[in-house]
């Protein structure tokens, strides 16, 4: 048998093309100790990235939010994202593209940290399970509550997941696909890496930002594909009752796309399974993927 030696990623880090062993940080990198740093993360379909553009704009706006300057120009960024997908030979995939506040001291003074460091990771994903778009997702509320904005807006795509991770962790403990965060207020915020759409009576919902959502580029897509389809989306304070009494429920997010909810805590959601609007949505969503987006190669 014929054993080739493995293929390891290739990763950009800070201006080069690095094996994905050889592919560090420092130790005293504030991302790592402080998450002191933003990311994003961005999909690929069919040799194209997907709002390639808004991704950037978020990306340079986080950063800008944290008086963190990049230290690239965008054309520089675009195009050595651009490159990493091409250097791992990919067409469908997930990219995360980070950038850290750099090397400083043990102070968290970032005034220290002379040189913000760059990454970008290109790599495939596992995506839910194409039977959970269908049959839809269990869901929990979790008692960890979003951040609030007024300590940490929520626009913000920092490294400091924390919050996120806490609600994820719950979730996990009653065996749920996702999270629910509510605010401070009661009222839904989001789920650990997606925002969350209600569809009542033909009316179709979503947190508002200030609620604590994230400004999610799939929720804005949603606004797009439902004009489209004729629906309006309008944006409330939605409590868990809402959730409770809903025909149909979705998220949306990078990573999970558009997917259906069956379940939130314990209760059957609608017909327990994805409803007609969320399929609609799921359509079109993936002619988008597939048609749209920046070229690789
Ligand atoms: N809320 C939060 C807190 C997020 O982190 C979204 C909503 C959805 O936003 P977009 O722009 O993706 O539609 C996110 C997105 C991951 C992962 O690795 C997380 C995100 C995106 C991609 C991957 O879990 N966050």
């Amino acid at each position: 048998m014929l054993c080739l030696p493995m293929q390891h990623l290739k990763i950009y880090l800070d201006g080069k093309f690095v094996d994905e062993p050889d592919a560090k940080v420092s130790v005293f990198d504030h991302g790592l100790l402080y998450g002191d740093g933003v990311f994003e993360g961005i999909r690929f379909y069919n040799g194209r990235i997907f709002l390639f553009e808004e991704h950037l704009d978020r990306l340079y706006d986080s950063a800008k939010a944290i008086l963190l300057t990049i230290p690239m120009e965008r054309k520089a960024l675009r195009e050595a994202t651009l490159e990493t997908c091409r250097q791992n030979g990919l067409r469908d995939g997930y990219i995360r593209l980070v950038v850290t506040r750099g090397k400083g001291d043990l102070g968290l003074n970032p005034n220290k940290c002379k040189q913000p460091t760059v990454f970008i990771i290109a790599a495939t994903i596992e995506l839910y399970p194409e039977n959970l778009y269908t049959e839809g997702l269990r869901v929990n509320t979790v008692p960890t509550q979003r951040i609030s904005p007024s300590a940490l807006s929520p626009a913000i795509k920092s490294l400091n997941y924390l919050n996120n991770i806490l609600a994820k962790i719950e979730g996990n403990l009653y065996g749920a696909h996702e999270s629910i965060l509510l605010n401070q207020q009661g009222f839904v915020a989001e789920c650990t890496a997606d925002n969350i759409f209600v569809v009542k009576q033909g009316k179709i919902f979503t947190p508002h930002v200030s609620d604590g959502a994230l400004g999610g580029i799939t929720r804005r897509l949603m606004f797009e594909l439902a004009r489209e389809m004729d629906r309006e989306i309008l944006e409330a304070n939605l409590t868990r009752y809402d959730l409770f009494v809903a025909d149909e429920l979705f998220l949306t997010g990078t990573g999970a796309e558009v997917v259906p909810i069956s379940e939130v805590d314990g209760r059957k959601i609608g017909p327990g399974r994805a409803g007609a609007v969320t399929e609609e949505f799921i359509r079109r969503f993936r002619e988008r993927t597939q048609k749209t987006g920046v070229p690789i190669y």
